[in-house]
């Protein structure tokens, strides 16, 4: 079995990892609580988580900003950046140059998170180490877990309750089991183009999902905010397009929305707590948003891996990427 599968599937063990990790923070760092306006910063799958945290911030009252590393060190005056009290930056391996300069890009007090014990963490002035190592060059397991170390520090210093780590990692088991459908999915729809469509916190996974496409599959795919897709991309959407709809409780709209590729001979990959009558359903346990974020990792990270897989492709070793991207 290919390292990169390994991982993905490791998410039920990472989340408990997470935990572990929220907790000697909080002990570390007595009375440490996150203050309300942050700027996230990581570059390629740790930025879209960047965007991630950024909107699980600024839904609990805050005000999060989300920006890619390259773009914080060369035209951060484009962005309204506000006046973030923290910069937060994350990296898998905590090695990345560009983040390990970001962390130089503003005056204010740094926290950085990373798998490893790296530069990234001894730079920071706040260390979230969250001990999922990865093989994979492709970011898998780790990515939720990180999700959930930091979403669980935004609660504790929010004031909010905890979510219960157990359960989730549970749920996490639940819809790996999905494993054997999704690989179906891939060697029956032999898909030519693929789209992802989230809304709101589901859309950084959606680009998440497009990007995990392009590194294991080397297959083209884009991401939108999901009604924006209307205004576009429709035209480009055929019997040879799959639509892979991320979604909380589903509404008269995503109907319609499923309906109108169909008509177009598309077909949809509703993932979420109800179906919308697409031809592909992944039940997402019943958790509300932004809680169960992290279970759509899996999902989107095993249609990637089966389509590269079928297209004879080397997940563990995508063409011209590297595990550590340094300049
Ligand atoms: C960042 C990154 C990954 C990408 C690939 C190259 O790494 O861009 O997101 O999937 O592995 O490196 P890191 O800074 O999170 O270690």
């Amino acid at each position: 079995m290919h390292r990169t599968l390994e991982e993905i599937k490791r998410l039920p063990k990472g989340i408990m990892k997470a935990q572990e990790a929220f907790e000697r923070f909080i002990s570390e760092y007595e009375g440490f609580k996150l203050p309300r306006e942050i700027l996230f910063t990581g570059c390629g799958s740790s930025h879209y988580l960047s965007q991630l945290l950024a909107m699980a911030t600024t839904h609990l009252g805050g005000r999060g900003a989300a920006l890619p590393c390259s773009e914080l060190l060369y035209s951060k005056d484009y962005y309204p950046l506000g006046n973030p009290e923290l910069l937060v930056a994350i990296s898998r391996s905590g090695e990345t140059t560009e983040a390990l300069k970001a962390l130089d890009a503003l005056e204010v007090p740094k926290l950085g998170v990373a798998a490893y014990s790296s530069s990234l963490l001894e730079k920071s002035d706040y260390a979230l180490f969250v001990d999922t190592p990865e093989e994979s060059v492709v970011m898998t397991h780790s990515f939720p877990a990180f999700l959930f170390a930091f979403q669980q520090l935004l609660n504790h210093s929010f004031g909010r309750p905890l979510y219960d780590a157990s359960r989730l990692s549970k749920l996490s088991r639940e819809i790996l089991k999905n494993e054997g459908y999704i690989k179906e999915i891939v060697e029956e729809f032999d898909f030519r183009n693929v789209i992802f469509l989230g809304s709101g916190i589901l859309y950084p996974v959606a680009l998440e999902a497009a990007l995990k496409m392009k590194e294991m599959a080397i297959f083209w795919s884009e991401a939108y905010q999901t009604f924006e897709v209307r205004h576009g991309f429709k035209s480009v959407a055929d019997e040879g397009t799959l639509v892979v709809l991320l979604v909380d409780e589903p509404f008269d709209w995503h109907e319609k929305l499923t309906k109108e590729f169909q008509g177009q001979g598309s077909k949809v990959f509703t993932v979420g707590r109800m179906d919308a009558g697409a031809e592909y359903f992944v039940k997402v346990p019943e958790l509300p948003l932004p809680e169960s974020t992290a279970l759509y990792l899996p999902v989107i990270q095993l249609l990637s891996y089966y389509k590269a897989v079928k297209r004879g492709f080397d997940p563990d070793n995508p063409r011209f990427l590297s595990k550590v991207v340094k300049w």
